[in-house]
């Protein structure tokens, strides 16, 4: 296979286990590079519940997105409970079920119900097209999930919001940095929640953040991430303990910098997994969205039955020679027992999501991968295609 060769130097950490491949590993900024920012930590005693770090991140980060408002979170699912909290609606809410599993629950944990539409086989993404037959007058919210960083069709789903009056929600935590001809995707629909958690493309090793775009709103996720606390005698709603701390947020700025370079790490990854699959029969990859800038966090593959070889026999034999794939998402969502029983959920409204899960399998990719372990990965898979 060309253009992997010479890519990146070697690492030498001298430890066996690093020759083992996972699906992806967290960037980490110099160790050292943390010590004056603990530092002012340790001097300050100030260590959560707002703080100079903290502030300064939310403040980078939305200048990095163009937005208003970026509220920290303590993880992308509380993110997600916190911005469809905050919306006060009370009833369906439109979603997908290709995603992790947190976007159905913190649906769920508000007394929602989720209802099942199914997704474009070309992009993994909620379908504009079967939308509408979903709204019922219990519809109050689209959850859409911008899949693998894969932007949504959001005009038209913005479309179909105003339409019949309805609040979007985009699960945008595998979307950091991703931009359509606009900017940053996370500028769509009412609310967007990021996530930052250890696996993603930025990180803080658990955190995570809703952008919105008015200050009422912004004073909503506040006060919802504080118990609902207005001032000390004045507490005005239900909330939760969901703020960032002050050393996440400190990682998060010290990190930031490097969060291109990376990307582009990645982009030569893509680039090298895609050359690879045109000469695998029955491995198709998702094509690159048009006008997108991506941020390559994930490299899903479709396996084909051309390919002879089932997703999970694949897995197995990656598996037994040191690497860890995974199958984002399988099972689907609406497959798992909290949520099967729905009407929704049935299999017969979802053959696109079952297809696509059943065959999906995501190859390791991330910054520091090196040119000779993609090799290792992409050997396998044409190793194990059957003749
Ligand atoms: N919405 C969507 C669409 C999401 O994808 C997620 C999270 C959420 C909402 C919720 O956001 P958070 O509340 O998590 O902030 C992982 C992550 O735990 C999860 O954050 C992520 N999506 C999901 C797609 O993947 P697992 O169970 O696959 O993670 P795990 O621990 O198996 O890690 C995968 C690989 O990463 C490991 O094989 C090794 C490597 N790894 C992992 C960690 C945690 C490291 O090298 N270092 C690490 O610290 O769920």
């Amino acid at each position: 296979m060309s253009g992997l060769g010479q890519r990146r130097p070697l690492i030498t950490t001298g430890h066996k286990l690093t020759e083992e491949i996972f699906v992806t590993r967290p960037d980490l900024p110099e160790l050292v590079s943390l010590s004056d920012g603990l530092e002012e930590i340790w001097r300050s005693r100030f260590l959560t519940n707002g703080g100079q770090f903290h502030d300064r991140l939310e403040k980078v980060l939305a200048e990095r997105f163009g937005v208003d408002h970026v509220v920290l979170m303590s993880s992308g699912t509380m993110a997600l409970i916190a911005a469809l909290a905050v919306t006060g609606c009370k009833g369906e809410v439109i979603t997908t079920p290709l995603t992790f599993i947190a976007t159905q629950h913190a649906v769920k944990i508000l007394g929602l119900d989720p209802v099942f539409v199914d997704i474009n086989p070309m992009t993994g993404n909620l379908d504009p097209d079967r939308i509408e037959a979903a709204i019922t007058p219990k519809t109050k919210a689209i959850l859409p999930v911008h899949c693998y960083g894969n932007s949504c069709e959001v005009l038209r789903i913005q479309s179909i919001a105003n339409t019949n009056d309805l609040a979007v929600i985009y699960d945008a935590a595998q979307a950091f940095d991703v931009q359509d001809t606009g900017g940053h995707i996370v500028r769509h629909g009412d609310l967007s929640t990021l996530s930052f958690h250890a696996t993603k493309v930025f990180h803080t090793f658990e955190g995570g953040a809703v952008v919105c775009h008015d200050a009422q709103t912004r004073e909503k996720l506040d006060r919802f991430r504080n118990f609902g606390i207005v001032s000390e005698a004045e507490i005005d709603g239900v909330g939760l303990n969901g703020k960032m701390n002050e050393f996440s947020s400190l990682f998060g700025l010290t990190l930031l910098p490097q969060i291109d370079q990376a990307r582009i790490s990645r982009q030569e990854i893509d680039a090298g997994y895609r050359e690879a699959l045109r000469s695998i029969d029955g491995l198709t990859c998702l094509p690159q969205p048009r006008g997108q800038r991506s941020n390559y966090g994930f490299f899903p593959i479709l396996v084909g039955d051309e390919y002879g070889v089932r997703p999970d026999e694949l897995q197995k034999a990656f598996r037994s020679e040191g690497i860890r794939t995974r199958r984002y998402f399988f099972p689907l969502a609406s497959s798992i027992l909290p949520y099967r029983s729905s009407s929704s959920a049935d299999p017969a409204n979802l053959p696109n999501a079952l297809d696509f899960a059943k065959r999906v399998i995501c190859l390791p990719i991330y910054s520091t991968l090196r040119s000779d372990q993609q090799s290792r990965v992409v050997d396998i898979l044409n190793r194990h295609q059957a003749n």
